[in-house]
């Protein structure tokens, strides 16, 4: 079984660019020692889990408090509202666990969360979050590069899109009763997008295991996109030929387009995306197009309409 086994600090403690510095190595040595903790011990012979790679695409800024990380959420099988998940999110039964992974791939396979953990060295990687509500959060997520997975189930020629579904039971997650979304919550992407090296599978934030709030056991984050793309709670991955329907554009296909890269220069229809409220901060900032990871991905979208494709 899972257990949250490794201390935090408050963000609130960070004053200084070197407490920053210091604060983050010691999430990384906490962060190796906390998951490698977590497996059962016939997993853990021999594993390097203990290692957390200080990342590539780690952006240096200032963490959002655990505290709003975990306490203001967007899960709607916990409730619509930001403070439900932390509340009523403990239903939710993350162990076992599997994903199933199915469709265009030669090697279509179950994967369980002890081979999750153990599939790729774990690394810290502070990613922007920025909701399609103009708000945004920095996390430190825990995890490696979705590719890693599409490694081992070798995709066909005919897959161009991945689908993600998160868990679908009522009995777990209330939220479901309620007709807001059409359960389960489905996200995709166009399979260039998930080989990307910064699309996370994620596993963890501030070195624990995710919190049942955030999507435990296993999620998604793509930092360049809004942040209803990042499903939580994943357990079936599908490759496909054809664009998968999200459940976001099939509530509304107006407003939550397939692509949903941040930009600030496409308003959705109901609000401005030019400027975003950064959790825990008075003043908005300007929104960055991409989310401020356009060197890395822009050239994903060369030669298309982005109005269009929003
Ligand atoms: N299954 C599922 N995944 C989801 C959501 C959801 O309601 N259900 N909300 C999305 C939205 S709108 C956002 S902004 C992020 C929020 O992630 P966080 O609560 O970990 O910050 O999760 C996304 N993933
Ligand atoms: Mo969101």
């Amino acid at each position: 079984m899972y257990h949250k086994s490794s201390p935090t600090i408050a963000a609130s403690e960070i004053t200084s660019r070197e407490l920053f510095e210091q604060r983050r190595q010691f999430i990384q040595l906490i962060a190796g020692l906390g998951l490698a903790a977590l497996l059962p011990s016939e997993l853990s012979a021999g594993e390097k889990l203990t290692i957390v790679k200080p990342a590539l695409y780690t952006q240096p800024e200032t963490l959002t408090p655990y505290e709003d990380v975990t306490q203001y959420n967007n899960f709607y099988e916990f409730g619509t509202d930001k403070e439900a998940p932390a509340k009523n999110a403990d239903t939710l039964i993350t162990h076992p666990w599997t994903i199933t992974v199915e469709g265009e791939v030669h090697k279509p396979q179950v994967f369980d969360i002890e081979r999750l953990l153990k599939l790729a060295p774990l690394e810290e990687r502070v990613y922007r979050l920025r909701c399609v509500e103009a708000w945004s959060m920095v996390i430190p997520w825990v995890g490696y590069s979705f590719s890693e997975l599409i490694k081992q189930v070798e995709p066909t020629g005919n897959a161009k899109f991945v689908e993600f579904v998160s868990l679908h039971d009522p009995k777990q997650m209330p939220g479901q009763l309620n007709p807001v979304l059409n359960w389960p919550y489905r996200e995709g992407l166009r399979l260039d997008e998930a080989m990307h090296p910064l699309t996370l599978l994620t596993l963890g934030l501030y070195g624990e295991v995710l919190p049942k709030q955030n999507g435990a056991p296993v999620r998604l984050v793509i930092p360049w996109k809004y942040g209803f793309k990042s499903a939580k709670s994943i357990v079936k991955i599908r490759f496909t030929e054809k664009q998968p329907i999200s459940s976001w554009t099939a509530s509304g296909p107006n407003e939550y387009g397939f692509y949903a890269n941040v930009n600030p220069a496409v308003d959705h229809p109901r609000w401005s995306q030019a400027k975003e409220r950064r959790i825990g901060e008075f003043l908005k900032r300007k929104t960055l197009p991409f989310n401020g990871y356009a060197e890395q991905v822009s050239q994903l979208y060369a030669g298309m309409d982005l109005q269009k494709n929003f």
